[in-house]
Order: structure tokens, then sequence, then C-alpha cells
């Protein structure tokens, strides 16, 4: 068995996967033909565009983790040392017997700061996308968490899914979404995520999220343009991956990384520039650039406290507390179901 089918799959698989066991290979073609789908209706637009999302295969993912230690790059430290200095605070929210339901685990990282101050949990849910390194994550916290029950889930936190039996014989149910992946997604599409959570958690759920602050463009701009060309390089890496994945005919070399904060929308852009008129072929479709012409390739939003708790309270969520790194750079905020078992109860007129 693949490490990645240990993990309970809710990933939907296509007739054939299924036929032939979902094995790998299939589940490889299914995947491949989601991302030619998307990479064809993305550049059909006036605006070509494509989902963040396809930034992480293994370079692409090495890239992330380079950009992280790129001495611009301020948002994953930020959070960790919110994470290291309020992990008390945030762990106090969190009561005996929770199950913890982590949305886009990774490498569950930031998780480990929470589990190291929390009491003892019902389990430790790890929800991720890709099976490989979920299973693998959630094997070595076993290793240096030998009392918690480590369930790893493989499916699209954008999806409804169902929670393991551990997690829903819990009283309650905590998620955590760090990292500001929620950023990542167009506000609509994050009231989306934050509504379907809800459903998945249920009554008196908490959700701790980790998001990016709106600060003044330099700081930003130099975030996503770090000096040593890391980000232009996970950028011009989708090109790459096309070219593999798609036998696309991509030259990387006649594309420019451009990122910049659009204030008016409070995101940052990154695009992948044309510097010439040319014809690429991907997936048996030739695509025109103008010079300059971009390929929209990530909108990462930043939000204010109050901006992202409007969105949250918009679909049910009650901001409880809010926690921002010494800098004031980044956020992590705690939400609460409102209506739940654990607000308080309407007084009695007297
Ligand atoms: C992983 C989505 C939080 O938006 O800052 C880093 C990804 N893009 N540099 C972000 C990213 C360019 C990152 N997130």
């Amino acid at each position: 068995m693949t490490a990645a089918a240990r993990a309970i799959r809710h990933q939907s698989l296509s007739p054939q996967d299924a036929a032939q066991g979902g094995t790998q290979g299939a589940a490889q073609g299914t995947a491949n033909a989601a991302f030619a789908a998307d990479v064809i209706a993305g550049f059909r637009k006036p605006q070509k565009a494509l989902s963040p999302k396809y930034f992480y295969d293994e370079a692409g993912s090495i890239l992330f983790e380079e950009i992280t230690d790129t001495p611009e790059y301020y948002p994953t430290r930020a959070e960790m040392s919110i994470l290291r200095d309020r992990a008390k605070e945030i762990a106090a929210l969190i009561p005996d017997g929770a199950a913890v339901v982590e949305f886009g685990s990774g490498s569950s990282k930031k998780a480990r700061i929470l589990l190291q101050a929390v009491g003892p949990l019902a389990a430790y849910v790890s929800v991720d996308i890709s099976g490989e390194m979920l299973v693998q994550e959630a094997d070595a916290l076993r290793r240096d968490f030998p009392h918690l029950t480590v369930v790893p889930v493989v499916a699209d936190i954008t999806q409804r899914f169902p929670l393991p039996r551990e997690a829903m014989a819990a009283p309650v149910r905590v998620g955590f979404f760090p990292g500001s992946t929620i950023g990542n997604f167009e506000p609509h599409a994050a009231a989306a995520f934050l509504r379907n959570a809800a459903d998945i958690l249920g009554p008196g759920a908490l959700m701790i999220v980790g998001a990016d602050l709106v600060k003044p463009a330099d700081i930003l701009n130099a975030a996503y343009n770090d000096s040593r060309g890391v980000t232009a390089r996970f950028n011009l890496n989708l090109l790459t991956r096309i070219n593999r994945e798609l036998g696309g005919n991509f030259d990387p070399s006649a594309f420019e990384h451009h990122a910049f904060f659009n204030r008016e929308r409070s995101r940052v852009e990154m695009h992948l520039a044309s510097v010439k008129r040319q014809k690429v072929r991907v997936a048996g479709e030739t695509f025109e650039f103008r010079p300059g012409e971009t390929i929209h390739t990530e909108s990462s939003y930043k939000y204010s406290i109050e901006s992202l708790g409007a969105l949250a309270r918009g679909v049910g969520w009650q901001p409880v507390k809010a926690w921002t790194d010494r800098d004031g750079l980044f956020s992590i905020q705690a939400f609460r179901l409102a209506g739940s078992a654990t607000d308080d109860q309407p007084r009695k007129p007297t």
C-alpha cells in the first residue's frame, strides 16, 4: 500500500480510477486532466489566469520553503513568532477533549506549536489534498506526541468532506487554518470556505486563522520581489510544470516575474509577463501573447483584524480574539460559531 493510501481518502476518484483500485497512475491521469482543463480555461480569458494551487509541485514546494527563508518574506516568521509567544493563550481557548482539525496542513510545523501547548485532545485531524506528505507527517507526529490520536484525511478543503469518527465523537471541534492560505481565495471564496468549515466543524466550533495584514506597499512589494529572485523562480516554475506535465513549449526566459500590491483590492498580485509577442502550445492548443501581456498567477489578499472579522461574521463566525506579532505584520484570529452551545444563554428578563 502506498503511504497516501493509508490516509483516509475523501477525494472523489473517477470511475476509471475506482475500476483500477485508485492506483497512483490513474489518479495522476485525473489530476493532469484537471490541470489541463484549468490551464486551457484560464488562458482563454481576456486576462489570462491560473490558480496558485498549481505552484506546489515538488520543485515549487521546495521553492516556497526557500521563499520563507528570504529576508524580505516576513509572513512565516511573523506567524511563527505569534504562535510561539501566544501558544498558551491560544491553547486556553481549546477545551480538553476537543478535536483539532487543520485545513491544508502540509508539514504541520505550526500545529506542533499548538499541540505542545494544549491539554489532552480527542484527535488531531490533518486535512490535505496531497496524501504523501500528510501520512509521513502523521507518522512523525505520532512519534513526537505518543498520546495523541493523529488522523490524516486526504480531501479538498474547499469541498464538503466528512470528519473521521474520532473528531465527530469529540464534544467540540477546533479548526486551524494558518499560513494566510485564506488570502489566496477571492473574498467571496474565503467566505464560502469559512461557511463550509462551520458546516464541517459543527455547533460550538472554534476556528483559528492566520492572515497577513494590510501594510505599507514597500514592505509588501519587497516580500514578493525578494532580491535573491526565489519568488521569481517560484512563479516561473509554473511554466516549467506546464511544459513537463501538459507537453507545453513555454520558454520561461521569455517571461518575467511581476508582483505588486494592488491597494484598491487589498491584494498582492503575481503575474508572468510575456517579454515579446509569442505563441505557445499547451495541451494541444495555441495561445498568443502580446508583448507585456500577463498570466495572473496569484492574488494574496491582505486583511485587517476588522475586515477579516466582518467577512467571518457574515457567515456566522463571531470574532473571539486576535493576536499580532510585535511589528504588527501578521495576525492570528480566533472565531466561534454564533448560536453555539458554548455561547452565553440569553438572560431571563428580570
Ligand atoms: C502560501 C499563499 C501564504 O500568498 O504569501 C509566497 C504564497 N506567493 N510568495 C503568500 C506566496 C509568493 C503565500 N501563501
